[in-house]
């Protein structure tokens, strides 16, 4: 059955590879993030293979904007039977003591209250149609608390306590939800973290292999592939060189 999925974060890393693999899947995509310019052009991409796909382009800390953009939807695309929560981002790496309270908020708006903000604006048409998925990108950082993780660690705790409480309240409305928490996977988030520094950024992964973005999508779209009866509740996973947020394989 075709499905219609809408991806946040999709103009890089994980979200941008898990709307390329639900779209070979011949899934039909709402790809949303901030970057216009990568949203037309994942979308031309996507229709040149047949792919019935929209961009929304909005910033998931702006209620408004995301409410707009949900609004915007017409009646057969608000029918999301997939919701992958996935912008995200890790803004810094300090000790608290030494913490830009800017990255703080960056954190928690983008992870905590744009994860929450888009929900909201979509689980009402789920509840109504008593029917779908939600997955929500955790981290290893949900799990564990690692030094200089401190506020991104918080922020994926808190997704991860999101994510148990969705799965509660939504039960009675047959809607599933699923945490995947990722450990280290090579995409733009070292960039991001290190503001830019792409020396800093691949130092991140020296002497060992971490996962792909294409791992994550194939994991995410194999969540949504399970018997109707069937539901992941959270996924932890790591490349083999890694055993948690603390033990890491490098080589050199
Ligand atoms: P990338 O930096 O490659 O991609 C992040 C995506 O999030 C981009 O598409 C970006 O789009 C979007 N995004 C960031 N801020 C906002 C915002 N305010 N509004 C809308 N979209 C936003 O990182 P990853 O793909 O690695 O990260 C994706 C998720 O996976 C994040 O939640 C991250 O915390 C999590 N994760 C990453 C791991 C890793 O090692 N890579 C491991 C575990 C979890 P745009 O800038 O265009 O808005
Ligand atoms: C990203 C993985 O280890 O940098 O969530 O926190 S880690």
């Amino acid at each position: 059955m075709k499905k219609t999925v809408l991806v946040t974060g999709a103009t890089a890393g994980f979200g941008k590879a898990i709307a390329q693999k639900f779209a070979e899947k011949g899934h039909r995509l709402i790809i949303t993030g901030r970057r216009e310019d990568r949203l037309k052009s994942l979308k031309a991409e996507l229709i040149a293979q047949d792919v019935e796909c929209i961009y929304l382009s909005f910033d998931v800390r702006d209620n408004d904007a995301v409410i707009k953009a949900v609004n915007s939807l017409s009646d057969d695309w608000k029918s999301i039977d997939v919701l992958v929560n996935n912008a995200g981002l890790a803004s810094g790496l300090d000790k608290i003591q030494d913490g830009n309270t800017d990255n703080w908020d960056k954190m928690i708006d983008t992870n905590v209250k744009g994860l929450l903000y888009v929900s909201k604006a979509i689980i009402p048409l789920m509840v109504a149609r008593k029917s779908g998925h939600i997955i929500n990108i955790g981290s290893t950082a949900g799990k564990e608390v690692y030094e200089k993780g401190n506020v991104y660690c918080a922020s994926k705790h808190a997704v991860d306590a999101i994510t148990k409480g969705m799965r509660i309240d939504l039960l009675e409305h047959g809607i599933k939800v699923t945490q995947i928490a990722p450990g280290a996977a090579e995409t733009e988030f070292s960039f991001v973290r290190f503001d830019g520094d792409t020396e800093r950024a691949k130092n991140a992964y020296n002497g060992y292999q971490p996962m792909s973005a294409e791992d994550i999508a194939l994991l995410t779209v194999m969540a949504t592939e399970l018997p109707a009866n069937l539901c992941i509740n959270d996924l932890v996973v790591t490349s083999l060189a890694q055993a948690n947020s603390f033990y890491i394989d490098r080589k050199s």
